[in-house]
């Protein structure tokens, strides 16, 4: 049974191979069975799209993506304000006093969609765990984020932030090539600090 199965599977297996070497290789050391099953347990996210060149993450594709404008910002907040290109995240100031913060996010491209997320962490920016290249957000301390936007696009996100260590993310990956491209692994992330 397992035999037909995993004949069954083998475009995908060859397809996902990038995205799923790490963690067989993890679990496993080897090529068996487990192995597979691993694989299988993956396919709903691609059944049914034969095209090794889709987008697996359709909210990042610029063209489905709308202009987002941002909120007025609060009186007694600290702006920052960011810029997210390909691969950086630039912020006009590294630390600001705890309170409102008022973070004014411009999409740079040139040529990709972005989103903002902030997540409180005493990691390394470049540190945070990652799994088929993005950051599991369910598994870091995530305050909020802007969806995907477009290029030329400039959001707001208001938050009022305690004293600590965050880190500043897109997390964005997708298949390019038929090979993932992560946008945090590429370089979009930077350290932000509350005093
Ligand atoms: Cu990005």
């Amino acid at each position: 049974m397992r035999t037909i199965v995993r004949a069954a599977f083998v475009p995908f297996i060859v397809f996902a191979s990038v995205a799923v070497v790490g963690v067989s290789a993890a679990a496993c050391g080897d090529d068996d069975g487990d192995g597979v099953v691993e694989v299988i347990g993956q396919t709903p996210e691609v059944e049914g799209d034969p095209d090794p060149e889709a987008d697996p993450d359709p909210e990042a594709d610029p063209e489905a993506l709308v202009e987002i404008t941002p909120a007025p910002k609060p009186a007694d907040a600290a702006q920052v304000d960011v810029a997210l290109k390909e691969w950086e995240i630039v912020v006009s100031q590294a630390s600001v006093a705890a309170g409102e913060v008022y973070f004014l996010v411009t999409n740079e491209g040139p040529d990709d969609a972005h989103e903002f997320v902030v997540i409180r962490s005493d990691l390394d920016p470049g540190s945070m765990p990652v799994e088929d290249g993005s950051v599991p957000e369910d598994e870091v301390d995530l305050l909020a984020e802007i969806e995907p936007f477009p290029v030329g696009s400039t959001g707001s996100l208001t938050l009022d932030l305690e004293p600590g260590n965050y880190v500043l993310i897109c997390n964005i990956a997708e298949l390019e090539d038929g090979e993932i491209e992560s946008h945090y692994q590429e370089g979009m992330h930077a350290a932000f600090t509350v005093e």
